[in-house]
């Protein structure tokens, strides 16, 4: 291996998340001319009015086609309609929901990881580093009802804020799994606790970011999604109470519901918390 090869680079995650992305199952579904046309005249008609409303030049024009190029180029679509655009998807999508409270996705999930039964020790390589954290709690029905078989799958960044499988170096499964409940619908996680991600700065949103003064950070987030038989599937993040970033996540996917504040552990190392979820029916 090169040091190149163990460098983390935006085109290299972004390479791998738009990969990732192409080999989704996607839901086929027909294609709705007339909804085709009312969304996409929209979407055209509300770009006209921001270029009236500010007097864009050709010069802008220009930067910005080189600039979409160039987000192609670096394989950052997915990188950057999950930061910009999917909070407000998934607020629109799960609006009628009355159980757990979701959030965006990401570009970083990976389905298939390693299964635990009740408890799990995440993959991790000997001596992570960070600060060790116990996640747990109870997969529930709306009316509060233990649910067998309910899957909680984790996945999160390492303590640099790098994701498996998407930075390079890192063990495949590393922070990443999956537990499936008992009869008694609990799950507990020991990890550590993730660091605050910040987006690429080398590739194109990066350069977004830069040139309009922005911050590039989220958060430090658990990822999580949550499922059992007959329930409906939470797709979440679960942040932490006076982090950084907590109140200026660069994609705007923090709710007060979902602010872990975690307690000293009664082991001793680290911290602990308990957060349950509840599921509404499919
Ligand atoms: C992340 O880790 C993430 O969760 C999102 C939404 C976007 C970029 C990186
Ligand atoms: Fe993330």
């Amino acid at each position: 291996m090169t040091a190149t090869d163990v460098t983390p680079t935006a085109a290299g995650s972004g390479r791998n998340a738009t990969e990732r992305f192409a080999q989704k199952e996607r839901s086929a579904g027909t294609v709705d001319h007339a909804r085709v046309s009312a969304i996409a005249t929209d979407a055209i008609a509300a770009l006209h009015e921001v270029i009236r409303r500010h007097g864009v030049t050709y010069a802008e024009y220009d930067a910005l086609k080189a600039w979409l190029i160039r987000v192609g180029e670096d394989g950052e679509w997915p990188l950057f309609l999950d930061v910009w655009i999917e909070h407000v998807v998934e607020e629109v999508a799960h609006a009628d929901r009355k159980g757990a409270v979701g959030t965006i996705e990401g570009p970083y999930y990976i389905p298939g990881s390693p299964e635990f039964r009740g408890e799990a020790t995440l993959p991790m390589r000997d001596g992570e580093k960070g600060t060790p954290l116990v996640f747990q709690g109870t997969v529930t029905d709306l009316d509060g009802t233990p649910l067998e078989d309910a899957r909680v799958e984790l996945w999160h960044a390492d303590d640099d804020g790098y994701y498996s499988q998407f930075a390079p170096g890192i063990p495949e499964w590393n922070l990443r799994g999956t537990v499936v409940t008992g009869p008694d619908g609990r799950f507990a996680f020991h990890t550590i606790e993730p660091a605050p991600y910040q987006i690429p700065t080398d590739g194109s949103c990066g350069a977004l970011i830069a040139a309009a003064g922005w911050h590039a950070w989220r958060p430090a987030h658990l990822h999580l999604k949550v499922s059992a038989p007959g329930k409906q599937l939470v797709t979440t993040q679960l942040y932490f109470a006076g982090g950084e970033h907590v109140r200026d996540d660069v994609a705007q996917a923090v709710k007060p519901e979902l602010v872990l504040d975690p307690t000293p552990a009664a082991s001793g190392q680290g911290r602990e918390v308990t957060y349950d979820f509840a599921l509404d029916p499919a």
